[in-house]
């Protein structure tokens, strides 16, 4: 659990090929630059940067017999990510991992699955994430993580960190969502997952909202991973980013989740992705990435 004076291990993925856009790449060193370093350190966290992991760009993105955009590269990486937060875990250090494009969550809940077998998840985004390469209108990887969390879609991809370690659809909760496609809706539906849509947080309010997918993320798991795409915010306070889609969370309903999220003391690991400085105005949305991993670790819990 995220506890003021435990060690936490800053993780960055230096990749965009999963993602439409370029520049989600260069979203951790925006992070690291907008000090992410020093606001834990002040809060109370002994820090280590173990660095960052590094995608290249193939010369062709397409893998034989696959619509997958990159896929070697992008399961490459996710290897290498789930071996380094799993080492994290084994040396009693808290992964925080800074994307980089969405298709890192691959590689980050592979790796707390080493740790974590019954993993509760709350995941931020507009998307669903939840494309398999049959249903992906993109072929883009980070529209699918979810999915191949489960165990669904390209066996490059549920084969990473064993195809016996996923999640469990009954302690997934998404938060902000209002672009899903027909085939994400349609997989959401048939596995039973609980969508917390715009819809729900305007007629609800955020600390309802939260109170139940903490309840769903917790009931008979071994700790909660928070994965949040900066998407999920409301375009007008996240520039920086690739796939915006207007009505989304405000900037004080985003801290008020992940407050309320630090509050129960279940985290044991974050992720904080799509953050695009190349399309940013004075790397703003890096710094509001900042603020909200402050209120995720408990910055507010005096
Ligand atoms: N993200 N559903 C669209 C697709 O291409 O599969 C968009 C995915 C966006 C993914 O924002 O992490
Ligand atoms: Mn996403
Ligand atoms: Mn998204
Ligand atoms: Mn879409």
């Amino acid at each position: 659990k995220p506890s003021i004076n435990s060690k936490l291990a800053i993780i960055g993925v230096a990749i965009d090929l999963g993602a439409g856009t370029p520049g989600v790449s260069l979203g951790p060193a925006a992070i690291r630059f907008a000090g992410v370093t020093e606001r834990l350190s002040n809060i109370g966290y002994q820090v280590e940067d173990m660095g960052d992991i590094v995608a290249i760009k193939p010369v062709s993105p397409h893998t034989d017999g696959t619509n997958l955009k990159n896929l070697d590269e992008v399961a490459r990486v996710n290897n290498l990510l789930c071996e380094k937060v799993s080492t994290a875990m084994s040396a009693n250090l808290f992964p925080l991992v800074l994307g980089g494009d969405h298709s890192i969550a691959i590689g980050t809940i592979a790796g707390v699955l080493q740790h974590k077998s019954n993993l509760g998840v709350i995941w931020f985004d507009a998307h669903g994430d939840i494309n398999t390469d049959e249903t992906s209108p993109s072929g883009n990887i980070h529209g699918m993580p979810v999915a191949v969390s489960l165990g669904l879609g390209h066996d490059r991809l549920t084969s990473i960190g064993g195809t016996d370690k996923k999640l469990n659809t009954k302690n997934i909760v998404f938060i902000g969502c209002r672009d899903l496609d027909a085939g994400e809706r349609k997989i959401l539906k048939e596995l039973g997952i609980t969508v917390f849509t715009m819809h729900e947080i305007d007629r609800l309010g955020m600390t309802e909202v939260m109170t139940r997918a903490i309840e769903i993320a917790s009931n008979g798991t071994d700790g909660i991973h928070v994965s949040f795409d900066l998407d999920s915010m409301d375009p007008v306070f996240v520039q920086g980013t690739g796939t915006r889609v207007p009505g989304g969370l405000t900037y004080r309903e985003s801290h008020l989740a992940l407050e309320m999220i630090a509050q129960t003391e279940k985290v044991v690991s974050a992720e904080f992705v799509e953050v695009n400085p190349i399309i940013d105005h004075k790397n703003e949305t890096a710094k509001t990435a900042v603020a909200l991993i402050g209120s995720l670790m408990g910055e507010w819990l005096i």
